[in-house]
């Protein structure tokens, strides 16, 4: 017998166990944690701490104890621009503070210092084969840039574990700067021809990312809406603790992100936009090319559940309601792309999909998440390979999980070590075994 048919034997044989468990005993309480909590994935545990941002199930996110609409409001704006310069969510999410006109032009100009990409970068992308999916070019993007960790050089010199945060701090906004370069470039390394664009001079963040995919405004201002949109989530999800419990081992931040990075790549969390897109243009092709009806759509989505699939961008491990950065995104849309047929199925599905999964009756959140919106309006402006949008996600989120791993060096968080309990642990405490 194999080790592959051995394995599966033994799963075979376990898992009975593991569902008697859940279905049984799942309330039963062990030390803190229950054992749904145990199995499931570690819904609700209260073990982790950030200020960074909170999660609250009916309001939704808060930076920093601000609501996404509060936050767009007092951060400033390029002149003339709608949304905000990303470089002041960058500091807010850092200090806390609202930045002032001037510390954001300061910050605009420091990221343009530190954004320039090391030449092996491109080699390395360059190396791999060409249908490598754009999430592992941008992960081993950032994992070969780790040789320029100004952690780990002070880290061997012997550094104070007081001090550890201002490496960790240096080394973020070094990724942070060249995240978006790197992004763009795989966009157009592999999408258009190997015809990549160099950083503009005179462009912030956002309007720089626009300005490298080829995409003339309002583009910039889509980018700057959803790189804050995506920054940060609390500490909960993959992306985010994935980087914080690599950094508790005093990894430097290229290592902590990279992996952070290649969690957001999971179908169903970050790579979910992508799934969404898939999804609607699978019916879109069924239909032959034609917008759907209100039943048509609805057949698609018991077809999608009665396959044993999840609805992509439904749902949410926190979240109990509609996902505000899915109503920004609606917002944008509803001003910038009101008739787009795409948008217009978008807005149906958010009619068809709650009252079926309700009716389907086993996710605890039949509201769209973030995920739900943003390819739409990334293919209205012609950004339609859709395996790259969890690229653009990863820059966003990268924004808030590097102000997160500073702050554990800044406040000396320890390595992550929670403690694991046997299977025959679980049926003792049940009172089966
Ligand atoms: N469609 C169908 N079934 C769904 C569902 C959906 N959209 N959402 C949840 N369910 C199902 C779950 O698969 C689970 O089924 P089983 O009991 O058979 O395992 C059940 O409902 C209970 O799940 P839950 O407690 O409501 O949700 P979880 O916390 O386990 O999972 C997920 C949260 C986001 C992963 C889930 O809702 C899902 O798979 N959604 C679709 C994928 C998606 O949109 N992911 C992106 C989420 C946002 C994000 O992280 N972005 O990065």
């Amino acid at each position: 017998m194999s080790l592959k048919e051995k394995l599966k034997e033994k799963i075979d044989a376990h898992r009975p166990r593991t569902t008697r468990l859940l279905k049984e005993h799942g309330d039963k309480v062990i030390g803190e944690v229950t054992i749904k909590q145990a199995i499931g994935g570690m819904r609700g545990v209260k073990n982790l701490v950030t200020d960074i941002s909170y999660l609250d199930p009916f309001e939704g996110i808060r930076f920093r104890g601000h609501t996404i609409p509060e936050t767009l409001a007092a951060l400033p704006k390029p002149p003339g621009k709608e949304m905000p310069y990303v470089e002041g969510h960058v500091y807010l999410l850092m200090t806390g503070d609202f930045p002032s006109e001037e510390d954001v032009k300061s910050l605009v100009e420091e990221f343009k210092k530190r954004r320039e990409v090391p030449k092996y970068v491109w080699d390395v992308l360059r190396a791999m084969p060409e249908d490598t999916h754009p999430m592992t070019m941008f992960s081993a993007a950032i994992l070969a840039l780790q040789r320029e960790s100004i952690f780990v050089k002070e880290y061997n010199k012997g550094i104070s574990k007081f001090d550890m945060w201002d490496p960790m701090f240096e080394d973020s906004m070094n990724l942070l700067a060249k995240l978006p370069v790197i992004a763009a470039y795989i966009y157009r390394y592999k999408y258009k021809n190997d015809t990549p664009i160099d950083p503009h001079p005179d462009l912030d963040f956002g309007g720089n990312f626009a300005y490298m995919m080829g995409i003339d405004p309002p583009y910039d201002d889509l980018m700057r809406l959803y790189f804050i949109l995506h920054s940060d989530h609390e500490s909960g999800n993959v992306s985010a603790h994935t980087t914080h419990l690599v950094a508790s081992a005093l990894s430097d931040a290229y290592y902590s992100l990279s992996a952070g990075m290649n969690g957001l790549a999971g179908p169903l969390h970050g790579l979910a936009n992508q799934e969404v897109l898939r999804w609607i243009q699978d019916l879109f092709q069924q239909l032959g090319g034609k917008v759907p009806t209100k039943e048509e759509l609805e057949k698609f989505c018991w077809d999608t559940l009665n396959s044993g699939q999840v609805i992509p961008g439904y749902g949410h491990a926190v979240l109990r309601k509609t996902d505000p950065r899915y109503v920004s995104q609606r917002e944008f849309c509803l001003k910038h792309l009101p008739d787009d047929e795409l948008f217009q199925t978008v807005s149906l599905l958010y009619e068809v999909v709650p009252p079926i999964l309700k009716e389907h009756g086993k996710a605890k959140n039949p509201w769209p998440n973030v995920d739900a919106h943003s390819g739409v309006i990334q293919w209205f402006y012609g950004v339609r390979e859709y395996d790259f949008y969890t690229v653009m996600f990863g820059v966003g989120r990268a924004i808030g999980v590097l102000a997160n791993i500073t702050w554990d060096r800044a406040l000396g968080y320890p390595i992550e070590r929670p403690k694991s309990v046997t299977t025959d642990m679980l049926e003792e405490a049940a009172g089966i075994k």
